[in-house]
């Protein structure tokens, strides 16, 4: 899963993808000046792994680009970035609320909510600027057209009017469009305000104690945007995420922040991109997987490997919970506590899963 950090000039964007990068990237990852993949900390699977003695250990990856300040001046993004943002699954919206006179705002002000006003409408222009791209050219394809080529572009002509009304009437279209065929109609667009999103405030130092209010406030403000809200302090975040555990989290507590914030932006990363895990412990690997909410267990084993698709017999599956009350898959085996699923089984946010297949 990609994700896109997003947000207008000087907000924090950089400062964000160090915090998230640097705590969790291991070494030896792609990780190039914009690309991070950062590792999503799960307690569950460090648990599980501990269950079953596990040499390796590996969690679920998102991919993290850093982009430049969008639409400066009006500016769309162009060549790495677009390509960036147009695939991306998801974007995460970074908005300055801290205040530093050494760091000007470019439009003088600390102003959160005007920041997330303007970079939407900009976002709507964008994404109507597309629609309306695609509506003049399949006018021209209908009138052209042969009659079988015809209505291909027919049908599709009505869910882009629809959208161009929404973004017209200054709604995101995250909330809009109803889901299967339509949103997949539209997944090749690149449309901005269709893509999950998260608005990430990032807090002055002084507001952490605040953070919970401020993160409100803004809910408030853009809720029907579809949008989740987080918060952080930006560049706090990536100086602790260089310190060691103990002394991080002594500052913290100085500080008045209650949690590390990593762990929650990527949990509502994962929440907003519609996510749910399961686990592989096979030999000495044990593995967290990620998948879209709905998964059947045949696509969930594809994704393991393609042989285990194609071969697929059946999944023995259990819960993360049950499986810790047990202690060991042994046991659960012996009490009868693996349930047997087949290929339409839809796995469940937590699942324990063994795969068996033959080719
Ligand atoms: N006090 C404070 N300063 C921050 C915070 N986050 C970023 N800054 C500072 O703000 C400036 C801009 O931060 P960047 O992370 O480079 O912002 P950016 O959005 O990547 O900037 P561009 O890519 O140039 O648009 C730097 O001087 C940072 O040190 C924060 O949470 N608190
Ligand atoms: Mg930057």
């Amino acid at each position: 899963m990609d994700l896109a950090i997003v947000g207008p000039a000087q907000s924090g964007k950089t400062a964000v993808f160090n915090a998230l990068a640097a705590g969790h990237a291991q070494h030896g990852d792609v990780r190039r000046e914009h690309v991070a993949a950062v590792k999503v900390p799960d307690e569950r699977l460090e648990k599980l792994a501990a269950l079953v003695a596990a040499e390796k250990v590996t969690p679920a990856e998102l991919r993290m680009y850093d982009l430049p300040p969008l639409f400066e001046k009006g500016r769309a993004a162009s060549g790495e970035a677009a390509e960036a943002l147009s695939r991306a699954d998801g974007l995460i919206l970074v908005v300055r609320a801290f205040r530093r006179p050494d760091v000007p705002h470019p439009l003088g002000a600390v102003d959160p909510g005007r920041d997330i006003d303007m970079f939407q409408s900009e976002m709507l222009l964008h994404d109507l600027g597309i629609v309306e791209r695609r509506l003049e050219k399949l006018d021209i394809t209908v009138r052209s057209a042969r009659p079988g080529e015809r209505e291909e572009s027919q049908r599709e002509q009505p869910v882009l009017q629809r959208v161009r009304q929404h973004l017209e009437d200054g709604q995101a279209l995250r909330n809009q469009m109803g889901g299967g065929d339509e949103a997949k109609a539209l997944a090749n667009y690149g449309l901005l305000t269709l893509k999950p999103m998260l608005v990430l405030i990032n807090l002055d130092e002084d507001d952490i104690p605040k953070a919970g209010e401020i993160e409100q406030e803004v809910r408030d403000r853009c809720g029907g945007s579809g949008a989740f809200v987080g918060t952080m302090c930006a560049r706090l975040e990536a100086e602790l995420a260089e310190l060691d555990p103990d002394e991080a989290e002594e500052f913290r507590r100085e500080l008045g922040a209650t949690e590390p914030a990593m762990p929650r932006v990527l949990e509502q990363v994962q929440e907003m991109l519609g996510l749910i895990t399961f686990y592989t412990p096979v030999g000495t690997e044990c593995r967290a997987w990620p998948v879209p909410a709905g998964t059947a267990a045949l696509e969930a084993a594809g994704r393991i490997h393609t042989d285990m698709e194609r071969g697929f017999i059946r999944a023995e599956a259990i819960a993360w919970e049950e499986l810790m009350d047990i202690g060991s898959m042994a046991e659960a085996k012996k009490r009868g506590r693996l349930r047997s699923e087949g290929k339409q089984y839809v796995v469940q946010d937590g699942d324990v899963l063994h795969i068996l297949f033959h080719v």
